[in-house]
């Protein structure tokens, strides 16, 4: 593995400015660099961020097709989107990782946010631990990819 795509969902791109009590006060480019700082020589950390389904299940797509792990924060759509799901579980069926992982404790918020429809079909989850949920996440990867 050379390439660990970071990928975040829909409102993740105003991390910084939203909710600080529950997200935090670091925005994406904070992750971005603190990811790069503590990836291994020779991991390349490939962070994007989409607020549109479509595209999310085509840098899924796109994992599959360059067979590259995959750390994924889908946002709302971990709730309720099967397509997403379905994407996740092209992933993982193709023996990559994909490690689900939220900043927040969706289990210690709204019962909503209780139920993931990715966490089936992830290879695991990593919830509750603010952007070291994504450290934890990618110390796993760099381990066993
Ligand atoms: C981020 C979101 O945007 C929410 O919709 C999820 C997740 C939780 C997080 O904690 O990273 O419910």
């Amino acid at each position: 593995m050379s390439t660990v795509l970071v990928l975040n969902g829909p409102n993740l791109g105003r991390l910084g400015s939203r909710e600080p009590e529950v997200y935090g006060d670091g925005s994406l480019a904070d992750l971005e660099v603190l990811l790069r700082a503590s990836a291994p020589e020779g991991v390349e950390i490939d962070l994007r961020q989409t607020d549109d389904e479509a595209e999310l299940v085509h840098w899924l797509h796109e994992a599959v097709d360059t067979g590259r792990p995959v750390i994924l924060n889908p946002a709302a759509f971990t709730h309720y989107s099967y397509a997403l799901r379905d994407a996740a579980a092209l992933v993982t069926k193709a023996g990559l990782l994909l490690i689900e992982v939220h900043i927040s404790n969706p289990h210690s918020r709204e019962e909503f946010r209780h139920t993931s429809v990715i966490s089936g079909v992830a290879t695991g989850v990593v919830a509750g631990f603010g952007f070291d949920s994504y450290g934890l996440a990618l110390d796993y990867v760099t381990r066993a990819d």
